[in-house]
């Protein structure tokens, strides 16, 4: 099966980065999509992520779901119009556990498949990051007017971000080169909200280490009003039977 062309017929692109059909072509490859746990489950609009770390899995590949221990305690500003309410450690800890077994369920693990799938936390390797180290290490290779000219804080320059929420991409940013280099992970996916964050690792990679990686975005799943499906809107479509009857849901 060939990923992109797989992926195109079901009307599943939304942008890629240019040359990653060749280095798809090229032969075995890692590409991560990340989750924050900001729920205690999984909605229909991650379901789209899901499915191409599926397709990619099914075309050989090795998905890597990683779950955002660290990048869930800040909270990401892409497409939202404001600022979020930081949620305890007890909280994470508790949708953690809840969204790695709905993980779980959709890919293959095993250590008697080649490309098995991996779930990762960047809590791991974030929690040992010192402020400093991080603002020398990551921040100096990415301007503020780089970051700026994100539509995810672009659109909040009027009403307000805080820092915390400004240096979001950054983090997310990291996570790549992080998995760039510990598990040649060059490819990284999400829903199109994704575009910028994926994009500002891509630039990291480049700047940091002159290589380089690639970004796919689908489209995302808008409610009938159009608006965006989340964790915080309303009317939202969960994957846990308990949350939505899958009955409901066909
Ligand atoms: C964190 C660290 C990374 C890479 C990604 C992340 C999470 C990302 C995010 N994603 C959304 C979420 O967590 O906020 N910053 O709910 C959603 N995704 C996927 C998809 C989607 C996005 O998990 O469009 C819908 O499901 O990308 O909104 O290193």
């Amino acid at each position: 099966m060939n990923f992109i062309e797989e992926l195109k017929w079901r009307n599943m692109i939304q942008d890629f980065t240019p040359e990653i059909e060749e280095e798809l072509n090229n032969g075995f490859m890692s590409a991560y999509v990340g989750i924050d746990p900001t729920a205690d489950s999984l909605h229909i609009g991650h379901l789209v992520s899901i499915m191409m770390l599926k397709h990619f899995q099914m075309s050989g590949h090795k998905p890597i779901a990683l779950i955002g221990g660290a990048t869930g305690m800040i909270g990401d500003p892409s497409g939202k119009t404001e600022e979020r309410k930081l949620l305890d450690e007890e909280a994470l800890a508790h949708n953690q556990k809840k969204i790695k077994k709905q993980l779980e369920k959709f890919l293959s693990f095993g250590e008697e498949i080649s490309n098995s799938a991996e779930i990762v936390n960047n809590y791991e390797w974030m929690k040992k990051f010192s402020f400093l180290n991080f603002i020398r290490d990551v921040g100096k290779y990415i301007s503020v007017n780089y970051m700026m000219a994100k539509d995810s804080v672009k659109s909040r320059l009027e009403t307000g971000i805080s820092f915390t929420e400004f240096s979001y991409q950054l983090i997310q940013a990291y996570d790549f080169i992080y998995l760039f280099q510990e598990k040649n992970c060059k490819l990284q996916m999400g829903g199109s909200d994704q575009w910028g964050n994926i994009t500002t690792g891509t630039e990291l990679i480049r700047k940091k280490l002159g290589k380089k990686s690639y970004g796919i975005t689908c489209p995302l799943i808008k409610k009938s009003d159009g608006g965006k499906f989340g964790k915080t809107e309303k009317g939202n479509i969960w994957l846990d039977a308990k949350l939505t009857s899958p009955y409901w849901k066909y």
